[in-house]
C-alpha cells in the first residue's frame, strides 16, 4: 500500500485535515486515533466487499456464531497487526513524533461481555477469519457495555460504560438491512387451502438495525463480519403516536421503551434472573439474526429445503436458544413449510455449546412471561415439548421421573438447556472434564438418549492478541529463534523445547519477563502511587470475582503469611506482589465483600514498613481486555484455584501459560489439559479432585466447623476476620466468616492446607532461577494446543463441516 514514509505521511496528514480540519500540530491524540482508524478501514474495505461477494457467489456453507456477548476490546492494534502493517506504521508514526501505543489507548475498550464466555466469542472471531473460514458473529450493540469499576474506600462502585459516546470507528450502520421483530400481541390461526396460517395481531414492532464490524484475518484477504443489532422504533409507529394522536410525550416514552432493548449489557454472569428485558434481548437477537440470514439465503439459493446444508448456527450457551423456535416459526409461518420439514431443517442447523454447570446460572423462563411476551414462540415450544415427551415415552415407557427431568416445559418453566439440547445436532462442553461432567452428571439422561450429539471442544485463545500483540518482546524472541511459523501454526511453539538447556535463551526469556514486570511496575506507580518490587514474584489472580473461583482462599493465605511475617520479620521468603483484578456482579454481596477484604489487606500490608517490603497487595480497578493485555506478560504465577468441577474451562489460565507464567491450580477445567501438556514438573497442582468434591456434594457436603475446631491454625486465621484486628468495623467480614464455617460450599477450608503447601512449593521453585526459567519455557512451548485456531478447526471439521474459502490476494486498498 504505502510504498514509503512520504506516501504514508501525506495520506495521514490528508486524513487529519479532511476529518478534523486540523494540521498535525493542532490535532489531539483522539483526532490522530480516528484518522488512523479511517486509514485502516479504507485499507480493508475492498477486501471486505470482495469477501462478501465471494461467499455469495461461491455458495459455500456459512456459519453464524450467535452470542449475547462479544468482549472484543480495542481493535486498532489488533487490526493493524492482522493486516500486517503494525511495525511499519508504528515506525512511520514515530517519525511524525507520534506514539502508536498512545493512539491505541485513545480507543474505548468495547466491553460487550462479562467474562470468559464473551471473550471466547471474540477470540473465536479472530481465529475464524485467520483460518479463512466463512464464519460470522451475530450479537447485540449494547449502548452501555459492562460497567466501569471504581474502587472507593475499598469498595467496588459501578459506573456506566458509555463506550459509544464519541462513536465507534469500526462499525457501519446498515439501515437498509433492518428487520422487524415482534413482541406481545395475540396469535390466531385459520385454515387456508388445507394449511394452518398464523396471524399475529396487536404486536409491538421493534426495528432491528444492524451495525457491521469487520473481522480481519491474519495476513490473508478474509474480512468476515460481526453484525451487532440495535433496537429502534419503526418510524411510522412513532409518527402515528406523536402526530396523528397528538401525544408527543407518550411517543417519546414509547421510543425509549423500545430502545431499552439494546441499552445495556446485563452485568451478571452466574446468577440467572427472570427479567423480562433480558428475555426481550435474547429474542431480539435471534429473530433479527435469523431473519437476515434467511433473507440472504433466499436471495442466492433455490430451495429453502437446502438450508441446513448451507448454514450452521452456533448458539453460545442457552441465551440464544430461542433460535430454535424462531427458525421453526420463520420456516413454517413465513416460508410455508410443514412442521416436519421445518423441524428437520432446524435440528440440522443449530449447534449448542454449554459453558457452565452452576445450577444457579441455568436459564429457565416462567411460562407466563414467555407466553405473553412471545405468544407464537411459546406455542412452538409447547408443541416441541409435547412431541419430545411422547417420543421419550415410547423409549422409556412408564419412566415418568426421567421424562419429567428432561421435559422442555416443567413446573411452569421453560428450561432453556433442554430446549437447546433437543433442538440442536451437536452439544459440546468446553474442556474434557466439563464435557465428561455434562455426559455423566448434569445431562446424563440426555446423553443416554442422544449419545451421538455430545462432543468436547476444549477452549482456546487467540495467540495473535495474547502473545504476538500483548508481548511483542517475547514474540520477537520466539520468531528469531524458531521462525515466524508459530504465528500460522501455533503448535509449532513446541519446537522451542530445543532451547530447554540453552542458557542464553533462558537468560533472554528471563530478561523479557523482567522488563515486562518493570514496565508494569512503572504503570502501577504512575496510576496508584504504589511502589512494587520488580524482582518480587508477581502472583496474579485476575477474573470475575465469584465464590467458586476462591479469591477468598488466596486472601486468607495472604493474611496468614502477613501474620507470620509480623511475628518473624526474618521469615525466609521470596518477596511477593499479589495482584488481583476482577469485577463482582453489582448485586453479589459476598463477592463485593471479598473485594473489600482484599483492599483492606492491601491498605494494611502496603503501609507496614516492618515487613520490609516483602509483601505487597494490589487490587487493580476495572479489569478489562486492555488491562488484561498488560497483566499477562508481567505475571510469574497464575492463580487457577477454583473448586474442582466448577470452572468449565477457564481461558485466563491459557493466556498466562502462553506468556510464560507458572500455574498454581486445581484439577479443574482446562487446568487438567494444561497439566497433561506440561507434565508434573511445570505446574503446581493441589487440592480436592472433581470426583471428591462431587462425592461430598452427593453426601450433603462436609462439616467445616469440625475442621476449624480441630485446626488451631485455621481457627486463629478465621478469628482475624471478626476479632477487630483489621481496620474495619468488627462485623464487616462476618458474612465471609459465616459462609466458611457454616457451609463452606466451595471447600475453601478443606483445600486450604494443600493450597498453602502448594504456595510454599512455588516459593521454593522460584528460588532456583534456571529451573524456573525452564518451567516458563515449557509452558510457552506447550501452549500451542490452547490457541483458538486449534479449537476453531475442531469446530469447523467436527461440528460445522465448514471449509476454508481462499479469497485471493486482494488486501490492496487504494
Ligand atoms: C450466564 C448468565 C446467567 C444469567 C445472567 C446473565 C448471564 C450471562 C452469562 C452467563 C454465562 C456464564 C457462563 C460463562 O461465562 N462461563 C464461562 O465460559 C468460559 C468460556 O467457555 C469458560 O472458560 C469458563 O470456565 C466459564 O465459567
Amino acid at each position: 500500500m504505502f510504498t514509503d514514509w512520504q506516501a504514508f505521511r501525506a495520506a495521514f496528514l490528508n486524513q487529519l485535515q479532511s476529518m478534523h480540519g486540523k494540521s498535525l500540530e493542532e490535532a489531539s491524540p483522539e483526532d490522530k486515533y480516528t484518522a488512523l482508524a479511517v486509514m485502516v478501514r479504507e485499507y480493508i474495505s475492498n477486501a471486505w466487499v470482495q469477501t462478501n461477494k465471494h461467499y455469495e457467489n461461491k455458495g459455500e456453507k456459512q456459519v453464524y456464531y450467535f452470542s449475547i456477548e462479544f468482549l472484543i476490546g480495542r481493535l486498532l492494534g489488533a487490526n493493524l497487526l492482522n493486516i500486517g502493517v503494525r511495525s511499519e506504521w508504528e515506525k512511520w508514526l514515530a517519525e511524525l513524533g507520534i506514539d502508536l501505543n498512545q493512539l491505541e489507548n485513545e480507543e474505548p475498550d468495547a466491553g460487550l461481555g462479562n467474562g470468559g464466555l464473551g471473550r471466547l466469542a471474540a477470540c473465536f472471531l479472530d481465529s475464524m477469519a485467520s483460518l479463512q473460514l466463512p464464519c460470522h458473529g451475530c450479537g447485540i450493540r449494547y449502548k452501555y457495555g459492562l460497567f466501569e469499576q471504581k474502587i472507593l474506600d475499598g469498595y467496588q462502585v459501578e459506573h456506566p460504560d458509555n463506550w459509544l459516546k464519541n462513536g465507534c470507528m469500526w462499525e457501519i450502520r446498515k439501515f437498509d438491512k433492518a428487520v422487524q421483530v415482534k413482541f406481545g400481541g395475540t396469535v390466531w390461526s385459520e385454515e387456508k387451502n388445507g394449511k394452518l396460517v398464523f396471524h399475529h395481531d396487536n404486536a409491538q414492532t421493534v426495528l432491528a438495525v444492524p451495525y457491521d464490524i469487520p473481522v480481519i484475518g491474519y495476513q490473508n484477504s478474509t474480512v468476515n463480519t460481526l453484525r451487532l443489532w440495535s433496537a429502534e422504533t419503526v418510524q411510522e409507529d412513532f409518527d402515528l403516536l406523536a402526530f396523528n394522536q397528538g401525544n408527543y410525550v407518550k411517543a417519546v416514552e414509547y421510543k425509549y421503551s423500545i430502545e431499552s432493548i439494546s441499552e445495556i449489557l446485563y452485568p451478571d454472569d452466574s446468577h440467572y434472573e427472570g427479567r423480562v428485558l433480558r428475555l426481550k434481548q435474547q429474542y431480539f437477537l435471534v429473530s433479527a439474526g435469523l431473519q437476515s440470514i434467511v433473507r440472504r439465503f433466499k436471495k442466492k439459493h433455490g430451495s429453502i429445503l437446502d438450508f441446513a446444508e448451507k448454514i450452521s448456527i452456533h448458539i453460545n450457551d442457552t441465551h440464544p436458544a430461542m433460535a430454535i423456535p424462531e427458525l421453526m416459526r420463520i420456516l413454517m409461518d413465513e416460508e410455508g413449510l410443514s412442521w416436519n420439514e421445518a423441524w428437520q431443517i432446524t435440528k440440522n442447523t443449530i449447534a449448542y455449546t454449554n459453558h457452565t454447570i452452576l445450577p444457579e446460572a441455568l436459564e429457565k423462563w416462567p411460562v407466563d412471561i414467555m407466553k405473553s411476551l412471545l405468544p407464537r414462540i411459546f406455542m412452538i415450544i409447547e408443541e416441541l415439548n409435547k412431541q419430545f415427551c411422547s417420543h421419550l415415552w415410547s423409549h422409556y415407557p412408564g419412566d415418568w421421573q426421567r421424562i419429567a427431568s428432561m421435559a422442555i416445559i416443567a413446573d411452569n418453566y421453560v428450561h432453556m438447556a433442554h430446549l437447546a439440547v433437543v433442538g440442536s445436532y451437536s452439544i459440546n462442553g468446553v474442556a474434557k472434564i466439563h464435557t465428561n461432567i455434562l455426559k455423566q452428571d448434569v445431562m446424563k439422561n440426555f446423553y443416554h438418549f442422544y449419545p451421538y450429539k455430545f462432543n468436547n471442544k476444549t477452549n482456546g485463545i487467540t495467540h495473535r492478541r495474547w502473545l504476538l500483540k500483548a508481548n511483542p518482546d517475547l514474540a520477537r524472541l520466539i520468531t528469531n529463534s524458531i521462525s515466524p511459523s508459530w504465528i500460522y501454526y501455533p503448535q509449532y511453539l513446541s519446537t522451542l523445547l530445543r532451547y530447554s538447556e540453552d542458557a542464553a535463551f533462558l537468560e533472554a526469556l528471563d530478561k523479557i519477563k523482567e522488563t515486562n514486570k518493570m514496565n508494569f511496575a512503572n504503570w502501577v506507580h504512575n496510576k496508584y502511587g504504589i511502589t512494587i518490587d520488580g524482582s518480587s514474584i508477581f502472583d496474579v489472580h485476575v477474573k470475575r470475582i465469584h465464590a467458586y473461583k476462591r479469591q477468598l482462599m488466596n486472601a486468607l493465605r495472604i493474611l496468614e503469611l502477613y501474620t507470620r511475617l509480623k511475628e518473624n520479620p526474618n521469615l525466609e521468603m521470596v518477596p511477593r506482589t499479589f495482584i488481583f483484578a476482577g469485577k463482582a456482579a453489582p448485586g453479589y454481596f459476598l463477592a463485593k465483600r471479598v473485594i473489600k477484604l482484599i483492599t483492606t489487606l492491601a491498605a494494611v500490608i502496603n503501609n507496614d514498613s516492618t515487613i520490609q517490603g516483602k509483601m505487597k497487595v494490589l487490587f487493580l480497578e476495572n479489569y478489562s481486555v486492555s488491562l488484561a493485555e498488560m497483566i499477562f506478560p508481567a505475571a510469574d504465577v497464575s492463580e487457577q484455584i477454583s473448586t474442582a468441577s466448577k470452572e468449565a474451562s477457564g481461558t485466563g489460565n491459557m493466556k498466562f501459560m502462553m506468556n510464560g507464567a507458572v500455574t498454581i491450580g486445581t484439577l479443574d477445567g482446562a487446568n487438567i489439559e494444561i497439566h497433561e501438556e506440561v507434565g508434573d514438573d511445570n505446574i503446581v497442582i493441589f487440592g480436592l479432585t472433581a470426583k471428591e468434591v462431587m462425592n461430598y456434594y452427593q453426601n450433603g457436603g462436609y462439616r467445616p466447623w469440625e475442621l476449624v475446631q480441630s485446626d488451631t491454625r485455621l481457627r486463629k486465621l478465621l478469628d482475624q476476620l471478626v476479632n477487630g484486628s483489621l481496620p474495619v468495623p468488627r462485623e464487616e467480614f462476618r458474612v465471609l466468616y459465616d459462609s466458611l464455617v457454616n457451609s463452606d460450599e466451595f471447600f475453601v477450608l478443606k483445600d486450604y492446607a494443600a493450597y498453602v503447601e502448594a504456595q510454599e512449593k512455588i516459593d521454593m521453585l522460584y528460588r532456583d532461577n534456571s529451573r524456573w526459567n525452564k518451567m516458563c519455557l515449557s509452558n510457552i512451548a506447550h501452549s500451542g494446543k490452547f490457541s483458538s485456531d486449534r479449537t476453531i478447526s475442531e469446530y469447523a471439521i467436527g461440528i460445522w463441516k465448514a471449509k476454508p474459502v481462499v479469497i485471493g490476494d486482494i488486501l490492496e486498498p487504494y
